[in-house]
């Protein structure tokens, strides 16, 4: 196949909640949203994780925009495409920018197995035909409104709860969880807020009998928490510090951590987060998908790569109501009893519906031959 077209939308949505961590609070949701088409007029759908301000990597939609504008779009135009492999090799004379890079690059998966006319679970080599879900709960005003919404999503099913910690809401929080949901699966994500100092702290959460803790200290590091991992029974999982097949070779030769939290858009595109996949499948490294408070496409690429086998931890892929009070994918992402049955249609197989996103659009550019 050959990209012919590349249509760029920035696009705004109402989110039901405003999402606190410990690096900011996220209200509206603005992401762009990629539609790739080839010779034959067909087209694939990708959508960028970069917010608004670089408080989780250092990209954003404005980064992402240049970067797509003035590198990414031109370097993959007109260029004869076997197999989506090929963008990642395109691509790599640019450093890094990798949701950029994974925003166009997973348009050109769901085009090529639109094309083909299969799942793009199938095009990935994944064979699970229902993913286990988790919800990720940020940090709240009170604990009596985290406890509340804990239990409503320990009510609908979801298979394992994750909380944002931060100091002065972590260890005194994790105990009134823990006294009220004594069995539920949990985990705390901490994005990067303690240092080799709170190692007392970390420690003490120990008791707690959590599946993980995930990305205690530096977004860059993976030499401290190699010393932290050795310290505490809880199994470290990174997230900020994994950005490449490289990180993640180097994070388990160190013993930096036990779990690996994939993004496609942290990783730079599909063919990297199942690279990553399969040397963590070899290295006995559990892995999930994370999440970035994807729309509809995005959301779809996740749970396409969660069809992988080594995908066995539940990941943060919650259904589109948690979000949105409507979806721009029909049918809308569902979850039953804390599952999602990966749809079989070509390609994501959600389609993205094209009367809702032009009304949340807010600008729109096409780059063509
Ligand atoms: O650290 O996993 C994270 C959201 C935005 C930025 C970083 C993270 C998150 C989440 C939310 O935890 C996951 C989701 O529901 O999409
Ligand atoms: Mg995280």
């Amino acid at each position: 196949m050959i990209i012919k077209e590349v249509i760029v939308r920035r696009v705004k949505m109402k989110m039901k909640f405003q999402f606190t961590t410990s690096f900011g609070t996220i209200e509206d949701k603005e992401f762009l949203l990629i539609e790739v088409k080839d010779e034959n007029g067909n087209n694939g759908w990708g959508e960028s994780g970069a917010f608004q301000a670089p408080w989780y990597t250092e990209e954003t939609i404005e980064t992402n925009r240049h970067m797509l504008e003035d590198f990414l779009i031109p370097a993959l135009l007109n260029k004869e495409i076997e197999h989506p492999d090929q963008v990642s090799e395109i691509f790599s004379p640019y450093k890094r920018n990798n949701m950029a890079k994974a925003a166009i690059e997973t348009a050109v998966w769901d085009l090529y197995a639109r094309n083909k006319g299969i799942p793009l679970a199938t095009a990935l080599g994944g064979m699970n035909t229902k993913i286990e879900v988790g919800v990720s709960i940020g940090i709240q005003d009170s604990v009596e409104d985290l406890l509340g919404v804990i239990d409503r999503h320990v009510n609908e099913g979801y298979k394992r709860i994750k909380v944002k910690i931060m100091p002065g809401w972590d260890y005194d929080i994790i105990g009134k969880i823990r006294q009220q949901f004594p069995t539920v699966p949990l985990m705390a994500d901490a994005n990067s807020a303690y240092t080799l100092n709170d190692i007392p702290l970390l420690k003490r959460l120990d008791e707690f009998n959590l599946m993980m803790i995930e990305q205690p200290l530096g977004s860059d590091d993976i030499i401290d928490h190699a010393q932290l991992q050795k310290e505490i029974r809880t199994p470290i999982c990174l997230d900020e510090s994994i950005l490449s097949y490289e990180d993640a070779r180097k994070a388990i030769e160190l013993g930096s951590c036990k779990i690996i939290n994939i993004k496609i858009s942290r990783v730079g595109g599909l063919t990297e987060a199942k690279r990553i996949h399969d040397l963590c499948k070899e290295h006995g490294i559990a892995v999930w998908c994370g999440g970035m408070l994807e729309a509809g496409v995005g959301r779809a690429h996740n749970i396409a790569l969660s069809t992988l086998d080594n995908f066995i931890l539940p990941g943060d892929t919650a259904g589109s109501s948690r979000y949105w009070e409507r979806d721009i994918i029909d049918p809308e992402v569902v979850v039953e009893d804390g599952y999602i049955t990966v749809p079989e249609g070509p390609g994501i197989g959600y389609e993205p519906n094209l009367e809702i996103i032009r009304k949340l659009t807010i600008s729109e550019k096409t780059y063509s031959t």
